[in-house]
Order: structure tokens, then sequence, then C-alpha cells
């Protein structure tokens, strides 16, 4: 069939498969239920909860901890073939350290990854997605070298208790976000606000500890239990506002996505040439003897070459890059600048706006971005690990969330037969409402809508979740007009 938009075939490849994402704080609640040890967003909405909209909570969430076979249903109902979560690091270590493995943890996900695959479901794995123990924050958190060892620990147990049923693994969500952001703000955990040295002490560990937790993997479980890990980058498209920034949007590009991608995918290895080069200046200017971005050995430079299996992007928006002006706020990267780069992010004109206000939609950001990555990496296997579109409040009707997958799909089918990518999955943010973190409940961005006012966190599907029901059943974009109405994945 020939597709209504774009003049080509709108249909997916038969390997392609169509999954959901969650992530454990943003939906388990059970903060401290049968052992759970507390991580640093336990520990921050309980000591600042006025930092929080409405006061909110994780503390109950979506209740997933109990009502995970709730979530199963309606990945099962939408006929979806993978399912992406996290694990809290806190629930199976209550210490952050092997001394103790909680087995209620354990069992947990265990319980959960044999019903999703007894319903033909495979789950894709986060090791971390924020949720840091308090204890090894306490001990300096990313910026501690011997974190490296320390997750490596913790994804070693993970593996042992899982790796014989799970399959694709990912060890960190979004690096630069855990870096780069939560550095630079203060209202966000850890509260550290130290935007000089922390974010690129952080870059060169948390890199080093997914490499680690990579080679533990190959060594120790692949031969027995064959599987594919990598990390999910968050990889905001960054394009020049005029002609003339056109190689300071490169350097933004490497800046953003070559930091915590270059010393694993690339040939050479270590960090982006043109980064490590401005760092290295700017540092010798500021007074520095060294470069604030800290170097990697010659060792350390090869461990890391190679470890990913695929590469795993969370997509959400694109921003234009143009050069500071005299009265640009200093920036928080990625949000709206950079002061290292000397640089100003602008929302791209047309983009349009779900709830958030830092997440514009900008459909064609998605396709550029993975043709950059294939010309920087080679042609390497992609899977789509998060995209997704935010609501304000209850509602059902959202066409909004539904024509925003439509349209990034289009632009995914577009890199698969135009642009040769090779993009083998795409998994939604999010499977279901959930605590969307400073913004509490406010914003949803869930194919199900969770009602947050009942015990048991009811789910029911939105128009979204029919459409992409649909989608995945017809396995091509040209689909009937049916499609969009309420209650086909019920059916
Ligand atoms: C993701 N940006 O973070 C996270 O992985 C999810 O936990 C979160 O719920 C989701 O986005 C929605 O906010 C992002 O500025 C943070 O481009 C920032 C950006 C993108 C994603």
């Amino acid at each position: 069939l020939i597709g209504r938009s774009w003049g080509i075939d709108q249909s997916f490849p038969p390997y392609f498969k169509f999954g959901a994402a969650t992530a454990a704080y943003q939906i388990e609640g059970g903060w401290n239920a049968d052992g759970k040890g507390q991580n640093i967003w336990d520990r921050y909405v309980h000591e600042h909860p006025r930092d929080i909209r409405n006061n909110e909570t994780g503390d109950v969430a979506a209740d997933s901890y109990h009502q995970w076979r709730e979530d199963v249903k309606a990945i099962t109902q939408m006929g979806l073939q993978t399912y992406r979560f996290s694990i809290s690091w806190a629930r199976i270590l209550p210490t952050g350290f092997t001394n103790e493995i909680n087995k209620a943890g354990a069992k947990y996900y265990s319980d959960l990854i044999d019903t999703l695959l007894a319903e033909g479901i495979e789950p894709i794995v986060t090791l971390f997605h924020w949720d840091l123990p308090v204890k090894i924050q306490d001990l300096g958190g990313w910026t501690n070298p011997l974190i490296v060892k320390w997750f490596g620990d913790y994804a070693r147990v993970v593996f042992t208790l899982y790796s014989d049923r799970v399959k694709t693994w990912l060890t960190i969500n979004e690096p630069v976000a855990v870096c780069d952001y939560f550095y630079n703000i203060k209202p966000y955990p850890p509260r550290v606000l130290e935007p000089v040295h922390a974010p690129y002490l952080c870059n060169k560990y948390i890199m080093l500890a997914h490499a680690t937790a990579y080679r533990i993997f190959e060594r120790e479980f692949k031969p027995r239990c064959p599987g594919r890990i990598s990390l999910a980058n968050n990889v905001l498209w960054i394009e020049p506002l005029t002609p003339e920034d056109k190689a300071l949007a490169e350097l933004g590009r490497q800046y953003q996505t070559g930091r915590y991608s270059h010393m694993v995918f690339s040939e050479r290895g270590g960090w982006p040439p043109s980064v490590e080069k401005l760092m290295l200046e700017l540092s010798i200017k500021q007074g520095y003897s060294h470069s604030r971005l800290p170097a990697f050995t010659r060792e350390e430079i090869e461990f890391m070459k190679g470890t990913a299996d695929f590469y795993g992007i969370n997509y959400y928006t694109t921003s234009l890059i143009r050069p500071a002006r005299p009265g640009d706020k200093p920036g928080v990267w990625f949000i709206n600048g950079s002061p290292e780069l000397n640089a100003t992010l602008e929302k791209p004109p047309g983009a349009y706006f779900g709830a958030s206000p830092i997440l514009p939609a900008v459909p064609e950001g998605i396709r550029k971005q993975m043709k950059w990555l294939k010309q920087q990496y080679g042609d390497i296997e992609i899977h789509i690990t998060e995209n997704g579109f935010s609501t304000i409040g209850y509602q059902l009707d959202d066409y909004d969330r539904a024509d925003f997958i439509k349209e990034h799909l289009e632009q995914v089918l577009l890199s698969i037969k135009v642009d040769n990518v090779n993009v083998v999955g795409y998994t939604v943010w999010s499977l279901i409402d959930n605590f969307e973190w400073l913004d509490g409940y406010r914003t949803k961005f869930g194919l199900y809508e969770i009602d947050f006012e009942h015990p048991a966190r009811t789910r029911t599907p939105r128009v979204s979740a029919n459409y992409y029901a649909c989608v995945n059943a017809a396995r091509s974009l040209d689909i009937p007009d049916s499609c969009y109405n309420k209650n086909y994945a019920a059916h």
C-alpha cells in the first residue's frame, strides 16, 4: 500500500518491535515496602516537599509495585512486543552495596519478567533511571570514581538474577540529564549545585560505569545467556539558528551527544576531539592547570570502546543554537544554553507544545538525529527507547498524543526506507501516567490514564492507546480512521 503522506510504503519491516516504557521511581510506589532501601528521590520528596508541584511524591505513584499485573494487561491489550522498565537499585540492594540482597525486591522483578514472557512480551531492562541509593550519593555519587566499581557490583547482581530471561539491557538512562542537568539546577536531587566540575566528573565516571557493566555482562554472562546491552542517550537534536552557526551546531551536538557516545561508539574512542580541545583551552584560560573535562587513560579508552550492541535514543525535541548575546541568562545545558560553548538554545518556530515547556514537538528532528548518528558512528542498530508527548489533567481523548506518535513514526519510516538507517524498535514514553519528577502528577505522558484518586490506581486506555494498538496490529501507519476510536484496545 502506498501511504497517504510522504509517498512511501507505510508498513514497518517484520523485525521492527513496538513497545512502551516506564521507570521505577515514576511508577512503582512501595517506597519502603518489604525491605526496600531509600534512594535520593525518596529522601528528596520527603525533605523538600515544596519543591514538587502540589507537594506530591512517588510514595505510591501508579502503585505498580502492587498493580504490575494491570501494567502487563495494558501491554497485552495493545499487543506490544516489548516493555521497557527500570530496576530500582535500592529495592534490590537496600544499602546500595552487595552486603544485603532484598529477596522481596528480587522476586518483584522476577515475577514481572516471568509474566511478561508468558504473555510473549520481551522485557527491556534499564539498570539505572535516576534513583541512586542515598548512601552512594552521600559518598559523592557519580562524581566519586569508586561508583564505577559499585555500579558494576550492582549490575552483576541484576545479571545474576535475570540474565537467563532478559535479553535486552540498558545500563543508564540519559547520562546527560544525570550529569549536565541535575548538577546545574538546585531543586533536583542530589541538590548539589556545582556546574563547574561535577558534570564533567560525572560524565567520565558514568560512562566508565556503563562500560564496566557491559564488560561484566560480556565476560561473565553472555557466553551462557546471550543478550544485548547498551545505554539510553537523550539526543536533543541541535540545528543552527543561522547559516553562520553551522560549526557551533556541530560542536553543540558533540557536546550533547558525543560526550556520551564517542568513547563507546566511535572507532577512535575517548572524548569527541572538538569538545576535548574546547574544554582544555577554556580551562587553561580560566586558570586551571588541567582540563575540567577529566582525561581518560589509554587503558580506559580501550576498555570503553565498543561497549554497546546497539544505540538507544530518547528523543523528545530539537533546539536551535546561536552565540550567546549580552543579557542571555547563563545556560543550563540542553535547556537554554551553555557557558562553555558561550551559546544559547532557542525553541524552533513551528514546534508545537504539549504540557511541557521544555519539550516542544519537532518530529523531523528524530530523523535528522538518526542520520547524524549513522554518519558519526557507522551503520549501528538503533532502538528508540523513549519518545512521548505530555498533556495536562484527566482526559481520554488525547488525539494530540496519537498525532505525535504518528508524526514521529512517519519520520522513523523515512529513516528506514529513505536514509537506510537500521532502526529496529520504538518504545513510547510512557505506558501509563506517572510521577513526572518535579512536575508531580500534573503532566501526563501515558497511553493509559491512571486514576490517582483511586486506591487501585485504575488504568484506562486513551485514544492514543487505541491508535497505537491499531498501528501495531497492522504493522503500518496506513490504518482506518476507526483506529482513532476509544475502546479499541479493550476489544
Ligand atoms: C526523560 N530534554 O527526560 C526521562 O527519561 C523520563 O524519566 C521523563 O519522564 C521524560 O523524559 C519526560 O520528561 C528528559 O530537555 C529530560 O530534551 C529532558 C529532556 C528530554 C527528556
